[in-house]
């Protein structure tokens, strides 16, 4: 039992806010650099941020804290974001916008003979995610704060975050991300607050004093959970929300026993290895690889934020703590929750198991993310009967209730029974977590309607049968502060000026510019273009800069950013580049739109063929940008190193989004959000969030093509992609242009297992089907571009019809459906 400590005893008392004149900003600046850092106005960039931090920080913290008292207010529902994942970026520019501290901020630096945009740089990246999942969880948190619910996230402070990609001889290469080597001014340690986890030992039944079963778990192996604490801020609300992470640190009893034994060098080993939970994020973004430490990280979390909603609760009655929280599980990562709350309330809180399953039921919700089988999580038994034992017995307890259910629902039906099992039989029998997911939570959704449709149809048709209201779609957003108003600020303005500012928090205001896209507004139109075209040389450098590559900012800009995989058909990409090369050797420079082609996007280090793509569209960069043939009509370079501040750099630059996902595949996106928003038109197949963007802005605006998912099922089972080939020459020149090393010369034969792969008739992302679909669909890319007003008024549609994007009308929706928080009034 937790000892009521002394700073609950005496309640918090409000703090004054700081001045926020430019003066008085100078003044803190100087005082963090001086005497705090000891560092002087000439020291390096890294310092200039971290005093500047520091000195916004502390005008954060009277907010903080005012939040934090209207939290903890008895009678206050809260939600819990719980998220192995934070793909946060960078957060002085964040804070600057929502604090309206911009200008002040720009003079005292000024004053002090300093830029501010040059400091912002220097602010690492917090790359504490892979790709959509994490980047979507920081997204949720900035909606939160802006609509002052009352939600908290829970993750893992990574000592190391995603891998730092550098490219070399057209490879990816990986570097360790030491982001907190230099420094970190947002987080708060809060060692008061840690926690114990345990991980192994074995249970013990027995009987407590009135005679009722119990169950011990003992000679565990304990390891802490520490947190530090990271403000969220709403968007001019003075709502400051927080964001836990927790590290792993070893227990002194664990040291002691070991150093007591004489054997000190043990000990620290063994601290090592307590330490490692939270020493670096696993870069695997759709295949799960079934690591110890990976079940070891998911299980730290959960306890140690499940113990620390527990610690806040105190002795109050557990009868109100459904009412009081909920959980919202970010895809199974966390779903041991389920098992965990059951553990908390059965062994510690003494329930009996009716009782605490109705409690659990009541307070977990789950999110899937994605449709790969093999991206499902499943643990063997066996290693969660070493790491896990107590939560596997309730595991297998809830398996037995529920199978209990099934069979009476579905008597003799003992292939459903199999099917719906928690626990997968077979040489190796395994724990299906997804499976966990669903039957210890009252909400189960997916991400964009198709994915939600073809989980309820497919993947999770049986628990749909049973549980139909249970089901539910919230389709993503992305918050429209960070990905409009800070990234592409001049674009802001303009909004700004013609509709009014408002927008930032009720981004269907943006309807308000469709009347612009009309004849009559040619002023407005011409600055959009102007805009645009500044946005585009400025990415253009830093393409030059990273790459050598030479954009024109005048060519037509087409990009595809997003994790290198081969169901998001980067392949079908560079298949129409390599096309469009050919066009220029077969019909002259001239017949083509000028364009530049950009790649980005990281490979998980396990994932061979991604590599391998990686390294091709390097090689026929090279190539084609060497031809002196092409000169420049066409160029195309692959920025390394992908991650949230090149998107910020990038998304406000495009004009073609490329979204061409095999249609079923791509859960929602968020990056084809982020492109509209800015402007940009999508080329994209008719998978996740495409189709709700196509019907926000109109065929007339969206460069549709390809099969849909239920004729891509259709077709699998007799695809034959020689007809596809026999049945156009341009593919077949094409496929012939890469097996023939054209871009391998030097390499002969490296990408065969490529163009095998898209030659079998067990290709799972049956990239061939939709190449002519998808060379139409540029052609009439191409015509709308020689249209430039055509285009431009498209672009401005775009925009204009992008207000459902917003992730404040996702929230809107998590919260009236599922969470039923109440904003809190400051
Ligand atoms: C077990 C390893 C692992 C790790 C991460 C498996 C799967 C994941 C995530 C589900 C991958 C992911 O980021 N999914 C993406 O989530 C986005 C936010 O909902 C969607 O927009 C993307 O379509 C989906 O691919």
């Amino acid at each position: 039992m937790a000892e009521p400590s002394r700073q609950d005893a005496i309640p918090m008392p409000l703090m004054k806010r700081l001045e926020n004149d430019d003066e008085a900003i100078g003044r803190a600046y100087r005082r963090y650099l001086d005497y705090y850092l000891g560092r002087y106005p000439g020291c390096d960039a890294v310092y200039q941020y971290e005093a500047l931090a520091y000195t916004l920080r502390e005008r954060i913290m009277a907010d903080w804290r005012r939040t934090w008292i209207e939290h903890k207010k008895p009678g206050t529902r809260r939600a819990y974001y719980l998220s192995l994942e934070y793909l946060i970026g960078r957060s002085l520019g964040n804070h600057l916008l929502n604090m309206e501290l911009e200008d002040p901020v720009r003079e005292a630096m000024s004053g002090l003979a300093l830029d501010l945009e040059e400091i912002e740089s220097a602010e690492p990246d917090a790359g504490l995610g892979n790709g959509g999942l994490g980047r979507l969880a920081a997204c949720f948190l900035d909606s939160c704060a802006t609509m002052s619910l009352p939600v908290l996230g829970y993750g893992m402070r990574y000592e190391y975050g995603m891998f730092r990609q550098r490219i070399e001889s057209g490879c990816q290469v990986e570097d360790p991300d030491h982001w907190l080597l230099d420094v970190h001014p947002w987080e708060i340690e809060r060692p008061e607050y840690k926690q114990t986890i345990r991980f192994g030992g074995r249970t013990e039944p027995g009987r407590d004093r009135k005679g009722r079963f119990t169950v011990h778990w003992v000679d565990t192996e304990d390891v802490l959970a520490v947190p530090y604490d990271i403000p969220v801020t709403g968007y001019r609300n003075e709502v400051v929300n927080t964001l836990r992470l927790w590290a792993a640190s070893a227990t002194d009893a664990f040291n002691l026993k070991e150093f007591n034994a004489g054997d000190y060098a043990d000990s620290v080993a063994a601290k090592n290895q307590a330490e490692n939970i939270t020493m670096v994020l696993y870069p695997n973004d759709a295949s799960e690889n079934g690591k110890e430490l990976r079940l070891r990280q998911q299980y730290f979390l959960t306890s140690a934020s499940l113990q620390d909603v527990f610690r806040q609760w105190g002795e109050r009655s557990l009868d109100d703590f459904a009412a009081a929280n909920v959980f919202q599980l970010n895809d199974t990562h966390p779903s041991i929750a389920v098992a965990e709350l059951m553990r908390i309330l059965l062994d510690d809180k003494r329930l009996d198991w009716d009782a605490a399953w109705k409690i659990t039921t009541a307070c977990m919700a789950y999110t899937n993310h994605t449709l790969l089988p093999e991206a499902l999580e499943r643990w063997p038994v066996r290693l969660f009967e070493r790491l896990l034992p107590r939560p596997l017995e309730i595991i297998y307890e809830i398996n037995r209730r529920f199978l209990t259910e099934v069979r009476s629902r579905w008597p003799g039906d003992v292939a459903r029974v199999q099917r719906m099992s928690l626990i997968e039989e077979g040489p190796e029998p395994q724990v299906r977590m997804a499976w966990l997911a669903i039957v210890g939570s009252f909400s189960v959704n997916g991400v964009a309607a198709l994915h939600s449709r073809l989980l309820a149809e497919g993947l999770f048709r049986d628990f749909h049968d049973m549980w139909p209201s249970r089901f539910n779609n919230k389709t993503n957003g992305v918050t429209p502060r960070r990905w409009l108003a800070l990234a592409n600020p001049d674009l802001a303005r303009l909004i700004s000026e013609t509709i009014g500012d408002g927008w930032q928090r009720d981004l269907s205001r943006l309807a308000e510019l469709k009347r612009y896209s009309q004849p009559g507004h040619e002023a407005f139109k011409s600055r959009w273009r102007d805009i645009r075209l500044a946005n585009k040389t400025r990415l253009a450098e830093l393409v030059r800069e990273a790459t050598g590559v030479v954009f024109d900012p005048r060519a037509l800009l087409e990009v595809q950013v997003k994790r290198i995989h081969e169901y998001k058909r980067q392949l079908l990409n560079v298949l129409h580049v390599i096309h469009l090369y050919d066009r220029i050797h077969r019909d002259g420079p001239d017949t083509v739109a000028p364009r530049a082609v950009l790649f980005g996007g990281k490979a998980a280090p396990g994932y061979a063929r991604a590599k391998e793509i990686i390294k091709l569209i390097n090689n026929v960069a090279a190539v084609i940008n060497e031809d002196p043939l092409v000169n420049g009509r066409l160029a195309v370079a692959f920025l390394p190193d992908y991650g949230v501040s090149k998107m910020m750099r990038i998304c406000p630059a495009a004009d073609l989004s490329v979204q061409i996902s095999t249609a079923g595949k791509e859960a929602s996106g968020t990056g084809n959000m982020k492109f509209m928003i800015n402007g940009a038109i999508t080329i994209g197949t008719y998978d996740g969030a495409n189709i709700e963007i196509l019907e926000a802005v109109g065929e007339a605006h969206f460069f549709r093509f390809g099969l849909h998912a239920e004729e891509v099922e259709a077709m699998r089972s007799d695809y034959r992609p020689r007809d596809f080939i026999e049945a156009d020459a341009e593919l077949a020149r094409v496929l012939h242009l890469l097996e023939c090393d054209h871009f391998s010369a030097s390499e002969p034969g490296i990408f065969h297992g490529i163009t095998d792969s898209l030659r079998s008739a067990h290709d799972p992302w049956m990239t061939l089907a939709d190449f002519r679909a998808y060379a139409d669909a540029q052609r009439r890319v191409e015509a709308l571009w020689h249209d430039r007003d055509a285009w431009t008024r498209s672009s401005i549609l775009n925009t204009a019809c992008s207000g459902g994007f917003s992730a404040d009308r996702t929230i809107a929706e998590y919260n009236d459906e599922i969470w039923r928080l109440e904003p809190i009034e400051l």
